[in-house]
């Protein structure tokens, strides 16, 4: 029997999954803890579920269960404990949120704010400072270097290493702010509801924790005037361009650190690597997104946040094409050559803050503009973010507009219902080859489903995005739960240099909350999938090895995915 670990909600319809051998019927039935059988039925005939290479039967149970704890009996086989809880999204987003907190660079991690007292650390990279990339490239490029050093402490480390890169952390912000821009007066993420040192300072948790990182991005913004080395288009030599507002890519290890490595033994050179179009486009999407958001809570924070976002974007128009440079090493690429999505988002998001007519023209004439659908939301596709900023916001566009972005983002929404009915296992997901960070790309579905719901209240997008984290938390063909510390078999060993428990015992196991990047059967570049490559079907390619980094890595923008829906499914309990 697979059924979500952390739990079902006490409303009808909860989905339940059961692997099958036998040829004909499957009845089942459920228990309470008294062991009063109070439901029972007969499965739908099952079905193939290639993804997993096995036979399964989904049950949706036809009548809610008052909060407790159960177990389903079916096939002979008797299920664990299944917790009913009136609230079931609630402790999971809190601890989701934690994981942001506990990855903040610059500031000591005390030992008051999270679940247990070994997950306390001290402050690593304090202050920093750091200047650009000396050196020779994977391609034999030399980059000069340039004269002094920026400011660029704080902010978020990335995952399992220790780079902040301004592309991740744009989808990740917004993901965040998007999740309280669709329920301001969430109880969840109030000022208070959260264990944040900024608790208790009248500003909603969710905003503090994204703040943190919006000022390490503004760090990240090349003053006026600021002159830049960059590569040539064909990536051969280099140039010099005016880079004044642009945003520098990435901060990172110039060579990969051990793992794991505590922060205080932590000492590789770090630096600063050359500007992109892309990150300038995330950092004006975000800090226009800001801008608005703390308009009345923090009027300077939210003039600053404005001043950027013109800045950034007026800089991106200036220099369209500079893409990352992806052969350096020591730290992740995140490199993105087609940037309509960028330019679309950004300038949604500026239009909705500000009705700039020069963003709202460049919306207009976006090939997004017209799309038929909206792409997954992610660190290299993000013009789903501006079609839900301008759903958010349609008094500042265009009619006809909105229209066309409602109609593409419910085509997507449906395409995924359609994908959720295909799987015998009931998740939004093509089936076929799983990528890098798939789970963070069922739980961004499940973001465009939660948008639908709100956009039509429509059942069925909720009980789809519902499926989602149901999937990640053990309705799965490995019987897994990806988020660490929740459920009966949670992942345990994530690829990380402080959460390094499963490579060295002296290093703590992660804290709860944490998202696997999850089964993966086309980049299976670690030395753990390695072995598995051609051996598993692609829901079954994953490891809960810390060595197995293209597995089970964690990073912000797969745990921005997880709050968001569990944001969105504890704020529309009951409906
Ligand atoms: O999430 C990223 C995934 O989509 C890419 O396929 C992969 C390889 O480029 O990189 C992933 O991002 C990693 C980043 O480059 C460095 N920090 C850890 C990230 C998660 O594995």
């Amino acid at each position: 029997v697979r059924v979500s670990q952390l739990g079902l909600e006490p409303a009808a319809g909860q989905r339940v999954v059961i692997v099958t051998r036998a040829a004909g019927p499957v009845a089942w039935r459920v228990r309470d803890a008294g062991g009063r059988v109070v439901l029972r039925g007969v499965a739908p005939p099952a079905r193939h579920a290639a993804d997993a290479g096995e036979t399964v039967t989904a049950i949706d149970l036809p009548q809610g269960l008052a909060p407790g704890s159960y177990r389903i009996e079916a096939g002979g086989a008797v299920s664990r404990p299944i917790t009913v809880a009136a609230r079931p999204f609630a402790p999971l987003l809190r601890d989701a949120m934690s994981f942001f907190y506990q990855q903040r660079a610059g500031v000591p991690i005390l030992a008051r704010y999270v679940q247990r007292p070994d997950l306390a650390r001290p402050a690593g990279h304090v202050g920093e400072t750091a200047s650009c990339f000396a050196g020779v490239d994977e391609r034999g490029v030399r980059w000069p270097g340039c004269a002094g050093r920026y400011d660029v402490g704080g902010g978020w480390y990335d995952a399992g290493d220790r780079g902040k890169y301004v592309v991740n952390a744009g989808i990740s912000v917004w993901m965040m702010l998007d999740s309280y821009e669709r329920a301001p007066a969430s109880d969840a993420l109030r000022d208070g509801a959260l264990a944040l040192p900024e608790a208790g300072n009248g500003v909603p948790d969710v905003l503090d924790e994204a703040r943190y990182e919006i000022e390490w991005m503004l760090r990240m913004q090349l003053p006026g005037g600021a002159r830049a080395v960059v590569a040539t288009p064909d990536g051969r030599a280099t140039r010099t361009i005016a880079a004044g507002g642009m945003a520098w890519h990435k901060l990172g290890d110039t060579v990969w650190a051990p793992v794991p490595i505590r922060v205080e033994d932590d000492h590789g050179t770090r630096a600063l690597y050359p500007p992109s179009t892309a990150a300038t486009l995330n950092l004006a999407a975000v800090a226009a997104q800001a801008a608005r958001i703390w308009r009345d809570i923090d009027p300077a924070f939210a003039a600053r946040c404005r001043a950027a976002a013109f800045a950034a974007f007026a800089a991106a128009r200036r220099e369209p094409a500079v893409y990352a440079e992806p052969r350096f090493t020591g730290s992740g690429a995140y490199e993105d050559a087609a940037l309509d999505d960028e330019f679309f988002w950004a300038a949604a998001e500026i239009v909705a803050t500000t009705g700039d007519p020069g963003a709202l023209r460049l919306v207009e004439r976006s090939p997004l503009a017209r799309a038929a659908s909206a792409a997954t939301p992610g660190w290299a596709t993000t013009g789903a973010a501006g079609t839900i900023a301008i759903l958010r916001h349609p008094a500042a566009f265009p009619p006809v507009l909105v229209a066309a972005q409602r109609r593409a983002l419910l085509a997507s929404a449906d395409a995924y219902l359609a994908d959720d009915a295909r799987q015998p296992y009931r998740y939004p997901a093509a089936s076929g080859a799983t990528q890098w960070g798939s789970n963070g790309d069922l739980l961004s579905r499940a973001v465009v489903l939660g948008t639908a719901w709100d956009l039509t209240g429509r059942a069925a997008y909720r009980a789809a995005a519902r499926d989602a984290l149901d999937y990640v938390l053990g309705r799965n063909p490995l019987d897994r739960s990806y988020v660490s510390g929740i459920g009966a078999r949670p992942m345990r060993f994530p690829h990380h240099r402080f959460w390094g428990a499963g490579i060295d015992p002296r290093f703590p196991s992660p804290p709860p909350g944490a998202l696997s990047g999850g089964p993966n059967d086309t980049a299976m570049s670690d030395p753990v999938a390695k072995t598995m490559a051609g051996k598993c079907r692609p829901q079954t390619c994953w490891r809960d090895d810390a060595r197995a980094y293209s597995q089970n890595e964690v990073a912000i923008n797969w745990n921005a995915a997880l709050i968001w829906v569990a944001a969105f499914l504890d704020d529309t309990r009951g409906r």
